[in-house]
């Protein structure tokens, strides 16, 4: 499924974040950004020890916040390694830490002169958020990002197996 938003395409895939073509993707990952299981276990395993090396060298990211590295033997020349929140009960920020998760790779992409960033689903594995709350989140500050940002041409979230991806598309059928 695509939309355009201005002059930028948002788009929703099933499939590997891994595999992708964009200039950056992003990264799922963990405050001490040292690796860990899914999205960010497959990021270091298929780009090489150059990301885990210049990842060492940063030291780490706070929730909400995102950091950048080259993206190694990946597709994508970088990888935005951002932190979402752990969901307990929806009480203790969760909504606000994952839409600032979005913003911040944004923001870092725009920043770099970046056109074409890949998402895969922030939070919605190891961290426990709800599928549907977390797709309303990321569809929404991706949709509002790109209306005062032509300058990123392509944002696409990549979801992984066909559930995941049923959840994006109603959520976004029903923001439309
Ligand atoms: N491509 C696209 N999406 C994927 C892939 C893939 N290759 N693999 C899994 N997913 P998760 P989180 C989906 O757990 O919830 C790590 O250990 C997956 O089905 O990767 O933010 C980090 O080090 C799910 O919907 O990220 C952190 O400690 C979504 O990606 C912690 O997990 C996110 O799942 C972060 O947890």
């Amino acid at each position: 499924m695509q939309l355009m938003i201005g002059e930028s395409t948002l788009e929703l895939v099933q499939g590997d974040i891994t595999k992708q073509d964009t200039e950056a993707i992003v990264n799922a990952a963990n405050s001490r950004l040292l690796g860990g299981g899914g999205v960010d276990g497959a990021i270091h395993r298929e780009g090489g020890p150059q990301i885990f090396a210049e990842c060492r060298k940063i030291g780490g990211c706070p929730p909400g916040e995102a950091r950048i590295t080259t993206g190694g033997r990946l597709r994508a020349k970088y990888v935005i390694h951002t932190v979402g929140p752990i969901y307990r009960d929806g009480k203790r920020g969760e909504a606000e830490t994952l839409a600032r998760a979005y913003r911040s790779s944004l923001a870092l992409a725009s920043e770099r002169g970046i056109k074409s960033i890949a998402f895969p689903s922030i939070s919605t594995g190891a961290y426990g958020y709800p599928i549907e709350l977390a797709a309303r989140i990321a569809l929404r500050t991706a949709m509002d990002y790109l209306e005062d940002h032509s300058e990123i041409k392509l944002v696409r979230f990549v979801l992984y197996g066909p559930l995941a991806y049923e959840a994006y598309e109603r959520v976004l059928q029903g923001l439309l």
